[in-house]
């Protein structure tokens, strides 16, 4: 695949005002018959042929208005259309393409899922349907006609449904039109025999709106958690951003083969059903969580990114991170704010940090790809998120919704740039942004160091900022980043200090570190203070900051931000597993240090019960996968692994007498909700659960044994099932096999199951992860099976996965090749799992590089996993 790069955008040469589509929907021999009203650009070149994209097409017949178009007026071929010398005016195009949704493996294009039809168009599949222009700045209006037999009897498409019937041949018929302009990777049709919940929605201006969800036949009640989010999300646009939902319906199809989580297809999202369904006895509070931020997100688009959208693929970020952005804000508005902010930093330093920090680094808005389907990245999207925070933050809330009304203003019917959109802010806040956008050029992720002067003399403290951002792929040297550093003093009695500048004025508390270094002077402190930085994480950076473990204690004790006070317990634990790795790899035995265990067990008698949800988050510990990013290079995985074990055991036994309390005391006794609230209760109750099998593994395993057997909800019971394989033995295996046979018809819940098997960290776990391949629910062609069953074992078990013999890699390459010719999305996706391969002990490394290698030399390979795995290699 060649290099597409942004500097050589260009308009295209013709135009597409209205799209009207005829399906015959047929198992293997789907016609589309595609009516396109076309007209020369005036923006582009005068008298250039008119060059359509294909996927995988098959021209049935071809016609200039109304007449068939003549053998040499046109060459074509499955990936291209071309009219060599098209007319200089308005005229019509009909073409006909033949597909078959049966043989769709892809699941890009048409294709059918468990018997339903259904569409993925984004970024590049509508040319699997017809040949278009398809790319995000033609803008057309659809009209879609549907026709099926009598066994497909639920059809839908984009916009309204303007006519239905039947047919003479015993068939029927639906045509819906979207009113709304849109590019083709927004367009999408269902065809099916599903069951829905619907409910209508009344918009603030008073307007009806015909919400429904729809779902395969018998599973609707577990449906209505998605329609709740829904019609809550639509209300939340509203309220917070002015935003109305702008068709008569909004339909939600869940489909079970989907490659990604959802799809925003205007006016008909299409779900992966494990973002839909959910009862209490199928999903985990996580799983209600997801599914309500990924509602709220794909809701969202409707206005970021559907009535606004991109120019070309380089602007993903413009929809993509602004509306997680949206989403975030959604969720911290329904549910704890300081837990969503840590949750979301979690995910960020989880998911974004390693790509930032490795082979695969690419800037927000990058500069270049080849497979634009490999940047639906963690960068784009949590990274873009970020930058919108940091954008808020610079101008300050007024101004940031100054500037989103004017962008929906502006661009409302448009395709944009990030440059449109931060001029809206530049305009609505009167800063100059021009530093600000270097954050969407920049990869890499900045490290800013903070060293602070009390002088007791001058009652000053003075702090100084320096920050320095990593060279990444082609980009060897860095300018500085905007950095806006939320920041406070903490006194010596615990007390939040007032800030002053210099001159005795008040201070908002927010540092902008624009330049490479930065010195600010606070006056009248009385006492030595303890900084607290980057309150809320201000900004997507790694901070580094000289405190000494008991002044970091003093602010998880004292500081006002919660979000600090868990990062200074997080950034403790960090310092003293990364000396027990230390320890362990020149063979000393590694103590849990006493000052942890007492300001954890000050903290659980203060707050826990108080706010559970937060004291979750601090049990949690950081992971092996945090503690391999903070070392960065030369990693032995099981050294880290036996390290955070002998950390939280110590732990453990040292507060076993609390956490046991804790656990009799948390029990949740009225009915299950899958709300904030009983959900942070649960949390902290397994976390406890967690961490007190860790210290004493026989009476943690005791406890969790009773709770498989008692638990009356799924968050329960998975977790006292992955609690009892930590522990393993015969109790372990009885419970996974009483667990497979409640679930046995239930592919989504048996995902867990495979997932929880594959991310056990024992050598045995290769064994059985190979032999789940053949259960008879594993299906390799299932998105959801590969993640949950080899995705996990790639991704989430560090230390089976870089076996130090090569094994698990070898295992996950093998996998990759076999998938990459019936899926190259999946199979490029769970590549990624590669990424961080650099930073590991040479002998791990040499594995993973041999796996690498061996991947490249497969034949076919597709463009997806050629660059994943090129970019990985260079
Ligand atoms: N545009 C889709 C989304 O919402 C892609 N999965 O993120
Ligand atoms: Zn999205």
């Amino acid at each position: 695949a060649s290099l597409i790069r942004l500097e050589d955008y260009r308009p295209t040469d013709y135009l597409i005002d209205t799209v009207a589509l005829t399906f015959r929907l047929h198992p293997t021999d789907t016609r589309i018959v595609s009516r396109l009203s076309v007209r020369p650009n005036p923006a582009g070149q005068t008298g250039a042929p008119l060059v359509l994209d294909g996927d995988d097409l098959t021209l049935v017949s071809i016609s200039l208005d109304d007449a068939p178009l003549a053998q040499d007026a046109y060459t074509v071929s499955p990936s291209r259309l071309v009219i060599t010398a098209p007319p200089q005016r308005p005229f019509t195009l009909t073409l006909e393409t033949a597909v078959n949704p049966t043989a769709n493996t892809k699941l890009m294009g048409l294709y059918r899922s468990s018997g339903v039809y259904c569409t993925q168009c984004e970024a590049d599949g509508f040319r699997r349907i017809t040949y278009f222009l398809d790319r995000p700045d033609v803008l057309s209006v659809y009209t879609a006609r549907i026709e099926a037999d009598a066994d497909t009897p639920l059809l839908l498409g984009n916009g309204n449904l303007v006519e239905a019937g039947a047919r003479a041949d015993g068939g029927h018929f639906a045509v819906w039109h979207d009113p709304f302009p849109k590019p083709g990777y927004l367009f999408a049709i269902v065809g099916g025999d599903l069951d829905k919940v619907e409910d209508v929605f009344i918009t603030a201006s008073g307007r009806e709106v015909k919400v429904a969800v729809y779902v395969e036949k018998g599973k609707s009640e577990r449906a209505r958690y998605a329609l709740d989010a829904l019609q809550r999300s639509m209300r939340w646009d509203e309220d917070v951003f002015g935003r109305e939902y702008d068709l008569d319906v909004f339909n939600i199809v869940a489909v079970s083969d989907f490659n990604m989580g959802a799809m925003e297809n205007k006016g008909l999202n299409i779900f992966n059903d494990k973002y839909v369904l959910a009862s209490e006895d199928t999903a985990t509070d996580g799983d209600y969580a997801n599914i309500e931020a990924i509602i709220a997100h794909e809701y969202f688009h409707n206005w970021t990114g559907n009535r606004i959208t991109c120019r070309d693929w380089f602007q993903l970020c413009l929809k993509e991170g602004l509306t997680v952005f949206r989403d975030q804000e959604f969720s911290s508005d329904a549910r704890s704010r300081a837990v969503k902010r840590i949750a979301d930093v979690r995910v960020l330093r989880a998911s974004q940090f390693p790509e930032d920090a490795g082979p695969l680094a690419h800037p927000v808005r990058p500069r270049a790809y080849k497979e634009i389907n490999n940047f639906y990245t963690a960068t784009v999207y949590e990274k873009g998120a970020e930058l919108i925070r940091v954008l808020k933050t610079l101008i300050g809330a007024q101004s940031f919704r100054r500037g989103m009304d004017l962008y929906f203003d502006r661009h409302d019917g448009t395709a944009a740039t990030i440059e449109e959109f931060i001029a809206c802010f530049a305009e609505a806040s009167g800063q100059d942004l021009a530093a600000f956008s270097r954050w969407y050029e920049q990869a890499g992720t900045p490290r800013v160091t903070a060293r602070g002067i009390y002088d007791a003399g001058n009652r000053t403290y003075t702090l100084t900022l320096t920050q320095e951002t990593p060279p990444t792929p082609g980009q060897p040297d860095k300018h500085p980043m905007v950095i806006p550093v939320a920041l406070g003093l903490v006194g010596a009695d615990g007390r939040e200090i007032a800030l002053k500048t210099a001159d005795g004025a008040p201070h908002d508390g927010i540092v902008v570190l624009d330049t490479a270094e930065k010195t600010i002077t606070f006056s009248q402190v009385d006492s030595s203070p303890t900084p607290s930085l980057l309150r809320e994480f201000s900004a997507p950076v790694i901070l580094d900051i000289d405190l000494s473990d008991d002044d970091l204690l003093r602010l998880f004790a004292y500081d006002t931000d919660p979000f600090n006070q868990w990062q200074s317990a997080q950034t403790v634990a960090t310092r003293i597993i990364r000396r027990a790795v230390d320890d362990i790899r020149a063979g000393r035995t590694p103590q849990t240090p006493d000052n942890l265990v007492h300001a954890l067990a000050e903290f659980l008698d203060a707050r826990a019960t108080r706010d559970p949800a937060f004291a979750a988050q601090v049990l949690a510990l950081p992971g092996e996968s945090d503690i391999a990013r903070e070392i960065g290079s030369d990693i032995d995985p099981d050294a880290i692994h036996v390290a955070r074990k002998t950390i939280r055991a110590g732990l453990g036994r040292a507060l076993a007498d609390k956490l046991a309390a804790l656990y009799n005391d948390l029990a949740v006794t009225a009915r299950y909700r899958p709300d904030a609230a009983q959900a942070g209760q649960r949390a902290l109750r397994n976390a406890v659960l967690d961490l007190l099998t860790a210290g004493d593994p026989t009476r943690g395993g005791a406890l969790a044994q009773a709770q498989f057997d008692s638990a009356d909800n799924m968050t329960d019971r998975i977790v006292a099932l992955a609690t009892l394989t930590h522990v393993a033995g015969l109790a372990c295996e009885n419970a996974l096999a009483a667990f497979a046979a409640r679930y046995a018809d239930n592919p989504l819940v048996l995902d867990k199951w495979f997932s929880l098997q594959a991310m056990i960290a024992e050598p045995e776990t290769l064994d059985r992860v190979k032999a789940l391949l053949d259960h008879p629910a594993f299906s390799l062609s299932n998105p959801n099976r590969t993640r949950a069953l080899v995705g996990s074992f790639a991704m989430a078990n560090p230390t089976q996965f870089a076996r130090p013999d090569g094994a698990g890699f070898a295992f996950v390459a093998d996998i990759i090749i076999r998938l990459d010719p019936a899926n190259p999305q999946l199979a490029s996706r769970l590549a990624t799992a590669f990424r961080t391969w650099k930073t590991l002990e040479p002998g791990r490394r040499a594995h993973a590089e041999a796996a690498l290698e061996r991947i490249a030399a497969a034949t076919p390979l597709s463009p997806d996993v050629s660059d994943i795995v090129g970019r990985m290699l260079d």
